[in-house]
């Protein structure tokens, strides 16, 4: 079960328009169980399993975080919290749902759910701000084969592929950035070097032309204007062993190279992340905290927008009003069996 909507959640407030729209929020996924792990990790491999000795490395790694990371909790907890302030928003016709792209509940299956609840019109939100071809267009991808399998007929979804610009989301990073830059003591806070993150990717994406990196450096400039942050950086993390080259440089290299530059206090701005999760808990946390204590430098991170009231309204401010965020509607037939996708200008 995979709705957080509740009975009342498709009734009429207000206004003519009665017809339930879905909302529905998609993430990461992550193994529940250290048996969970490595078909989880087989899944992200796109059916390839792993060595056995990577598997290991991995499970240890969500042993150190306490044995699982709270990234399934955290997205129920946002999808309840949304379902309730559209709701109390007097726009009860909307019903949340959310689905993961690696691991249960499956996006394909949630699919099938909305379509077997008869919701017809769906604004599918990944919870990753950024587009990129290799991980947004994964969710849309797995959106639209979904909507093509479910064969329940007629339906529309309305796929939101990148949000970075939303007002609310900006004015929401640049407060963690304020407290993040409160978290050291007054007399060292002139001296921290604000460090905005992502996760890196294959370099080949620049052969695409994607999008990717220049979205995550408008972000953070905008961010960091909004903030009052006039020298920030910017540095990939939790880059992959796929023995081709990834996107650089990667945070743990990068502190090396602020530790010559004299610089001894960091904030870590995870920006391409919008929960607490493996990538956070373990390659910010542990990983990069102690080669920064090893450095003999002090690394904090801001909070993560998780289930806060404020990331709520960023995300109910983009279901009422999808369009600026939007480039692709997918829509099934009739009969459910074809879809169509375009781009929207
Ligand atoms: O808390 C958790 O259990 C889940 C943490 C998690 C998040 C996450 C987000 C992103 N990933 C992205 C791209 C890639 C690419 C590969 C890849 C591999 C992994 C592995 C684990 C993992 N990712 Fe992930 N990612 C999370 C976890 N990711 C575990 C496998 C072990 C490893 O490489 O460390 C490489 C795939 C391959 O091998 O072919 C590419 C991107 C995001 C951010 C957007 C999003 O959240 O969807 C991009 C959370």
């Amino acid at each position: 079960m995979t709705t957080v909507t509740d009975s009342e959640s498709s009734a009429p407030v207000h206004g003519s328009d009665t017809t339930p729209v879905g909302v529905l929020l998609m993430a990461y996924g992550t193994p529940r169980s250290p048996d969970e792990v490595e078909p989880y990790f087989t899944h992200i491999r796109g059916g390839r399993r792993p060595s056995p000795e990577a598997v290991e490395r991995l499970r240890e790694r969500y042993a150190r975080v306490g044995g699982k990371t709270p990234l399934l909790e955290i997205t129920a907890e946002v999808a309840r919290k949304l379902q309730a302030r559209l709701q109390s928003a007097g726009r009860g016709r909307y019903r949340v749902y959310f689905g993961m792209k690696h691991w249960h509940p499956f996006i394909a299956d949630v699919v099938a759910r909305i379509a077997a609840d008869g919701v017809r019109r769906v604004i599918a939100i990944p919870l990753a701000p950024h587009y990129s071809h290799i991980s947004i267009g994964g969710y849309q991808k797995a959106v639209e084969e979904a909507l093509t399998q479910s064969g329940n007929g007629r339906s529309e979804v309305v796929f939101v592929q990148s949000w970075h610009r939303n007002e609310l989301f900006r004015a929401m990073m640049a407060r963690l950035v304020r407290e993040g830059l409160h978290s050291f003591p007054a007399a060292q806070r002139h001296a921290v070097t604000v460090v905005f993150s992502a996760h890196s990717l294959p370099e080949r994406i620049r052969q695409w032309n994607d999008p990717y990196e220049r979205e995550l450096l408008d972000s953070c400039a905008g961010v960091a204007r909004l903030a009052g942050v006039a020298d920030w950086r910017f540095a990939f993390q939790s880059a992959g062993s796929t023995g081709e080259p990834w996107l650089g440089p990667d945070i743990v290299d990068y502190l090396e190279q602020l530790y010559a530059e004299g610089r001894r206090y960091v904030l870590q701005v995870p920006i391409g992340f919008v929960c607490d999760h493996l990538e956070i808990l373990w390659d910010i946390d542990i990983e990069a905290r102690q080669w920064a204590d090893e450095l003999g430098m002090t690394l904090h991170r801001t909070q993560l927008p998780n289930a806060h009231d404020e990331f709520i309204g960023v995300l109910a401010s983009i279901v009422l009003d999808p369009e600026p965020w939007t480039s692709v509607v997918a829509s099934s037939d009739a009969d459910g069996a074809a879809r169509i996708s375009h781009a929207r200008a």
